[in-house]
């Protein structure tokens, strides 16, 4: 069994995203828990990737094969994790703010996270200030993460923060932001709760962040 999970960890590592799924149903079918395939394959081998990507030794095409190939094998267990009542480590809210269309990043943001075992729901590209506030009521996250990757858009995470504190619901949740154009220095000044440079930084400020309460 647990060899079953090193080879689902290293698949991931390697970005076998064709094999994953096919893996993961072969760990299920010989008796492994979607929990186990969850927290001992995909997320040791997705930190794995994470620290790779910090240190400069993978890069962004490689992480997004990784972070499919783990994808593909969630997939696999979500329904079975379901029945199995597990607990993912939180929820995250994500959305490129309004009118900003690039996701890329944002994309690899929800990877990353999904990698570290949250639940992600997305909101896409060009995310009103008011979708975020409906989706913080509908789906309750834990972490409400923004993107924006044109510094004409950056501002409208300031309109995002105050458009929750009007509707009461800012307190309910922890604001992350991010993008190329974002700096600590503009979270702290428009009132976000954390900033991250990158992917991986962002699943472990998401982790910080929950665990700050
Ligand atoms: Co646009 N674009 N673009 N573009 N584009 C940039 C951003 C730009 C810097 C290019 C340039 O001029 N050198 C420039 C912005 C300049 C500025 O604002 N100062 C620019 C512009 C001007 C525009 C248009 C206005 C061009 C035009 O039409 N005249 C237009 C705007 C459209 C709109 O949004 N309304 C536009 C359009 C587009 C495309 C549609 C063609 C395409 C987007 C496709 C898509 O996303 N689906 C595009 C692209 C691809 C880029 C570049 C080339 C690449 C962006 C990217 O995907 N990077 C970009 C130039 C560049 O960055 N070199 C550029 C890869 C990605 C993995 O990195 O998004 O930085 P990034 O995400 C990182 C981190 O920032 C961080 O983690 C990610 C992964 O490590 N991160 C977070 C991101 N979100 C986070 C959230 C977090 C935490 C971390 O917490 C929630």
């Amino acid at each position: 069994m647990d060899d079953m999970l090193r080879r689902i960890s290293s698949a991931v590592i390697e970005g076998e995203k064709d094999d994953t799924g096919q893996m993961a149903q072969d760990a299920i079918d010989g008796g492994c828990s979607a929990e186990a395939i969850l927290y001992q394959g995909l997320m040791p081998g997705m930190d794995h990737v994470s620290k790779e990507f910090k240190t400069g030794r993978m890069f962004v095409p490689e992480v997004m094969r990784s972070a499919r190939a783990m994808l593909n094998a969630m997939a696999v267990i979500k329904p079975q994790m379901v029945k199995d009542g597990v607990q993912m480590v939180g929820k995250v809210l994500l959305g490129t703010v309004r009118g900003d269309m690039h996701d890329i990043g944002k994309n690899l943001v929800g990877m990353m996270c999904e990698g570290a075992g949250f639940e992600i729901r997305d909101l896409g590209s060009d995310v009103a200030p008011e979708a975020f506030v409906a989706a913080v009521n509908t789906y309750a996250p834990d972490v409400v993460g923004m993107s924006a990757l044109l510094t004409t858009t950056m501002r409208t995470m300031a309109d995002t923060i105050k458009a929750m504190e009007e509707a009461g619901v800012r307190d309910q949740v922890k604001i992350m932001i991010g993008g190329a154009p974002v700096t600590q220095a503009f979270a702290d000044r428009i009132g976000a709760d954390g900033y991250a440079a990158d992917a991986a930084a962002a699943a472990d400020k998401a982790r910080e962040l929950i665990a700050a309460g």
